[in-house]
């Protein structure tokens, strides 16, 4: 079938893949798609390297199985779509077998741990007869030269607990077109094995940050599987609609400050990478004297707004600052993040 290799118009591609060779003419058949949809280098290289591995998987664990890719989407919203279909046996259990390292026969956890973390989404479904189905997008950002006005202003502050070099907390923010995302990540205990969690965890989240919340939590407890788990707390802002998004699973403190009312998000026990439910989504207003705070347990959760009232005033670095200073205990990872408008 070399001849569906080719063309550039953009159709769907299927590649049976039942000989080893077979796994160099799906990797083709992802990388050309990608190409004439647009992606740039180094996506296309991974949306290669997705197929491949779906590819792989293919030729050890299923009698018979096929790759296909194909464009996704419409508008702005574009992508291609890469799915894998077999005839079995199957996998026992789906979500541990996508654990970096763990396999039924050489190989298999790694491959799917790569498509979930080079993909933008992965759904698997079991066949009416035996065998899986996989599906997994990749969409195509704004290239990252295109420079928006920031619109949100954010504070830090961060240490590792007072024995350990390395921080066993982390966070992130991103901010694209009229939206934002910050979070609060908290891996379990401290010192490397928390470190290595978090960061993985918001590897996770960096990479993929224009993701839906609940698609977010789902992806890195995926990713943190073979890691020791995190606590987390995201948020999403969509400065159009005026509006901020909060899912938060395990104890990272979360508060929004509207004028005189403070809210304080669903929270849902949990560790995402062990045992979290799906993330629960709030949506709250967002206004332009609002604010967002989000701390590690670290951090005293005894605390009020009219403490820190006089330090917001200097600025949100400085709020972080004195609130890190005035709460945080020796004995554990302590980050904060504070989020308002920027001016
Ligand atoms: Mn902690």
């Amino acid at each position: 079938m070399a001849e569906e290799l080719t063309g550039g118009t953009c159709k769907p591609v299927v590649v049976q893949v039942e000989a080893p060779s077979d796994v160099r003419r799906a990797r083709e058949a992802a990388f050309g798609l990608a190409g004439e949809l647009g992606f740039a280098a180094i996506p296309r290289e991974e949306i290669a390297l997705a197929a491949t591995e779906l590819a792989t998987n293919l030729i050890r664990h299923a009698t018979r199985g096929a790759i296909t890719v194909s464009a996704s989407g419409a508008g702005a919203h574009r992508g291609i779509l890469v799915e894998s279909e077999d005839e079995g046996p199957g996998i026992a259990d789906i979500e541990r077998a996508m654990t970096d390292g763990y396999s039924t026969a050489g190989g298999l956890g790694m491959g799917l741990g790569t498509v979930n973390r080079l993909m933008d989404d992965l759904e698997i479904w079991p066949r009416a007869h035996g065998g899986l189905h996989i599906a997994c997008h990749r969409w195509i950002r704004p290239s990252p030269e295109v420079v928006f006005e920031r619109q949100l202003a954010v504070g830090v502050a961060s240490r590792p607990h007072r024995l350990s070099q390395e921080n066993g907390d982390a966070f992130l923010i991103k901010q694209w077109e009229a939206n934002a995302l910050v979070g609060v990540i908290d891996g379990l205990g401290h010192g490397p094995f928390a470190h290595r969690a978090s960061s993985t965890a918001r590897q996770y989240v960096e990479t993929h940050f224009d993701q839906p919340l609940q698609k977010l939590f789902r992806g890195a407890g995926r990713a943190c599987r073979a890691t020791r788990g995190v606590v987390m707390a995201l948020a999403r802002f969509d400065f159009a609609r005026k509006s901020i998004l909060i899912a938060n699973i395990g104890n990272v403190e979360v508060r929004l400050l509207n004028g005189v009312e403070t809210t304080n998000p669903v929270l849902r026990r949990g560790i995402v990478g062990l045992n979290a439910p799906e993330a629960v989504v709030n949506e709250f207003p967002w206004g332009p004297k609002s604010i967002l705070v989000m701390h590690s347990d670290g951090i005293s959760s005894q605390w009020k707004w009219s403490d820190f009232e006089s330090a917001a005033e200097q600025g949100l670095n400085c709020l972080a600052q004195r609130i890190l200073q005035t709460l945080a205990k020796p004995e554990d990872d302590a980050t904060v993040l504070v989020a308002g408008n920027a001016l």
